[in-house]
């Protein structure tokens, strides 16, 4: 069996977490030696081509005056089968059910008419099970999907259990947790970008997200408003969405527009997060919560919701505190209470750091390996 495999990814280019995994994923392999080929519909946003072992194929996608709807997904199904054949990939992992699954059960089966069995990795992000999922318009593709998905992974074991009680899964799924790249959370600290943004007496509240209604964006504003008025502290809002609008307009209600900043998509986050004191998650629903753990990998405490995968990230009382769904009260309180004691601020920092530990890449990089070499053999 070939050492180095030639992998094709699809996701989303978008700023959110399962593109960022995917890139990720993707840029780590390449600096194994593997050949890693993206496939999108845009260049994804953590991606900067700058080796010999990445390449990115842009899906095409023409217009037709009969189209009402664009059919994006055959244009990827013939895309996937084009780059397998002349690029000859060795397997193909995608990420987030539909369309990329089934895009690509779809592609395995036209290549198997060209005497090609390209096996199909697919990983499961959330929404795609907690959201989709849950609609009967998407249900029984995003099923058949999985069930014809050669392995399976889900980010963490609640997405595992919750795609088990949504859906007949007739094949074992494996629980790959989402990962960090500890190295590029090193010597970020940057006490000139720090005093832009505050004062050295005031803390640093942050929030980072796509700005959806499952965010919960006004849940944050609402915890910064109690907090904010006991503590010195400013809060940064990073990311941009539909929701942004009313966040904003919520400050202004509130009198915090010189307390609160909205910086838009930021690509860099590990800069902000180096100063973050706190990290707000107040999500309806998250199976994993990467932009937490990504808050964790830079010392930063986390409150979040206990909500889907978030306790086996964020673990309650030591790394952070976990709340019900909108108890913005005991969001506010444990918050007041970390920036009063400052000797438990700092414990629970470390504490957040080294719980980031174990899901360091080079841990979490040879298990997607051994399920792409297991399928290979
Ligand atoms: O919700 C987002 O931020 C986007 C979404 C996505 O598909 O990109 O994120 C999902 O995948 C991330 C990476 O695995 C997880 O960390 C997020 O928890 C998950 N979002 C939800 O479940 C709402």
């Amino acid at each position: 069996m070939k050492d180095k495999l030639k992998i094709g990814i699809v996701c989303y280019p978008t700023y959110g977490g399962s593109g960022v995994v995917a890139t990720e994923l993707g840029i780590a392999f390449a600096e194994k030696g593997h050949e890693v080929h993206f496939i999108s519909y845009d260049q994804p946003f953590r991606l900067e081509l700058f080796s010999d072992k990445i390449y990115y194929h842009e899906v095409n996608i023409p217009s037709y005056p009969l189209f009402e709807y664009t059919p994006y997904e055959l244009n990827l199904t013939s895309k996937l089968v084009d780059v397998t054949i002349h690029e000859k990939l060795d397997i193909l992992h995608v990420h987030y059910a539909i369309p990329h699954a089934s895009a690509a059960v779809n592609a395995k089966q036209i290549l198997l008419t060209h005497s090609i069995n390209i096996p199909i990795v697919t990983t499961l992000h959330g929404t795609d099970i907690t959201l989709l999922g849950q609609d009967n318009s998407f249900k029984p593709v995003i099923e058949y999907a999985i069930n014809s998905s050669d392995a399976i992974t889900t980010v963490s074991q609640n997405l595992k259990e919750v795609t088990h009680d949504n859906f007949k899964i007739n094949k074992q799924i494996y629980h790959v947790p989402n990962f960090i790249d500890l190295k590029l959370y090193e010597k970020r600290l940057n006490k000139n970008l720090r005093s832009s943004y505050a004062n050295s007496d005031e803390f640093i509240l942050t929030h980072i997200s796509n700005f959806r209604k499952v965010k919960r964006v006004n849940d944050v504003i609402d915890v910064f408003n109690l907090v904010s008025k006991m503590h010195k502290c400013k809060l940064l809002m990073i990311g941009d969405g539909p929701e942004r609008l009313e966040a904003e307009q919520l400050c202004r209600k509130y009198g915090l527009s010189n307390k609160i900043k909205f910086l838009g998509k930021l690509k860099l986050i590990e800069n902000i997060l180096s100063f973050a004191d706190v990290f707000l998650l107040p999500s309806e629903t998250e199976s994993f919560g990467l932009v937490a753990l990504e808050a964790m990998a830079s010392k930063t405490v986390v409150i979040s919701t206990n909500s889907g995968g978030l306790p086996e990230v964020n673990i309650d009382n030591k790394t952070g505190f976990l709340s019900d769904v909108g108890d913005i009260d005991k969001m506010s309180k444990d918050i007041s209470n970390l920036l009063s004691n400052k000797e438990l601020l700092e414990t629970m920092k470390i504490n957040a750091f080294n719980h980031a530990k174990s899901f360091d890449l080079p841990r979490i990089l040879p298990i997607y390996e051994e399920i792409y070499y297991r399928l290979l053999k």
